[in-house]
């Protein structure tokens, strides 16, 4: 079995070749989403095992996403299959500066009908780390409770729980059910990876060291809050904190998939027991490698590639 287990929605994406609107832009390249898809291409190709579940649609998109999968070796033996629903996919928009738009197809996807029974059914023995995204809970409420079923699995098996709030908007009813639910999310959790933005909606304060204790005081015990191009700031239930500078992208081409990447470098840090801030750092230069491609994945490097980039900005 392998040592780390996720799930979630992945999805098609078509990025667009030049800003402007669907009317403007002709050419899309197609590619490959999802933010525990992306963090499983992340944890593997450093070198660690990740099982991976989803349901897929019996559909072109289903086909290449469970292709993918093992071309790049995730355990994807328990991916389900429906003829029921389809595979969501989105469109995301080129900007020049920022974020990008992004325009979803996702609503009653296959994904969205994750259970928890399917949950209950996943062996998960051997596993040591459990990692979980807020879109999750979003896209239903069988999603949210199986969430909720995950965590609960993983600590009844002495496995950590990692939950990367992964704010998406668009994807809640309404605000105050989103926050809720991340929130009781993050308190079942271990580590906690908000973004600086996040904690603003979800802690209500964009303090780092107040939106950790905001999570420690509800049971977290690492919370680590990524603050862009400074860096991360991490705070343990032990007290230990530190603000770990941030790498230096080679450019900045597309900031989506950057907390999915940053999430694979401290979960692999924590993994191999790299000091906390050895595993930020790993973080931090993950993030820093993503946002220069315009995939949401296509660029997470393997152990070599991340060791130069990290070795040629010492600090
Ligand atoms: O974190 C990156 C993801 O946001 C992206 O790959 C697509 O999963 C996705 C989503 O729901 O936005």
């Amino acid at each position: 079995m392998s040592e780390i287990f996720t799930m979630g929605e992945p999805m098609v994406v078509f990025i667009a070749e030049k800003p402007g609107t669907f009317s403007e832009v002709e050419n899309y390249s197609r590619g490959l989403a999802g933010a525990e898809l992306n963090f499983s291409i992340g944890v593997t190709r450093l070198g660690h095992t990740a099982s991976y579940f989803t349901k897929l649609g019996k559909d072109p998109y289903g086909a290449y996403i469970h292709e993918f999968i093992e071309k790049e070796k995730i355990d994807g033996e328990k991916v389900l299959f429906t003829e029921e629903y389809l595979t969501g996919s989105y469109l995301k928009t080129k900007v020049l500066e920022g974020d990008p738009a992004v325009y979803y197809f996702r609503k009653n996807s296959a994904a969205s009908h994750i259970c928890p029974e399917d949950i209950e059914a996943q062996d998960l023995s051997g596993v040591k780390m459990v990692h979980i995204t807020g879109i999750t809970s979003a896209l239903s409420e069988d999603c949210r409770k199986s969430c909720m079923t995950l965590a609960k699995r993983a600590h009844e098996i002495g496995a950590m729980v990692s939950f990367d709030p992964n704010i998406r908007e668009k994807l809640w009813k309404s605000r105050e059910e989103m926050v809720q639910t991340l929130n009781d999310m993050a308190f079942h959790s271990d580590v906690v990876l908000p973004g600086i933005k996040e904690g603003r909606i979800l802690a209500g304060t964009d303090v780092p060291e107040k939106i950790a204790d905001f999570y420690l005081e509800h049971g977290s015990k690492t919370v680590i809050v990524k603050l862009g191009e400074n860096g991360a700031y991490y705070k343990t239930k032990d007290g230990a904190q530190g603000t770990v500078p941030g790498y230096k992208p080679e450019k900045i081409v597309d900031t989506v998939g950057a907390g999915d990447a940053f999430a694979a470098g401290v979960v692999t840090g924590l993994l191999e027991n790299l000091p906390l801030d050895e595993a930020v750092a790993r973080g931090n230069a993950m993030g820093a490698i993503i946002i220069s491609s315009k995939g949401d994945n296509d660029n997470l490097p393997d152990r070599e590639t991340l060791f130069v980039f990290q070795g040629k900005q010492k600090r």
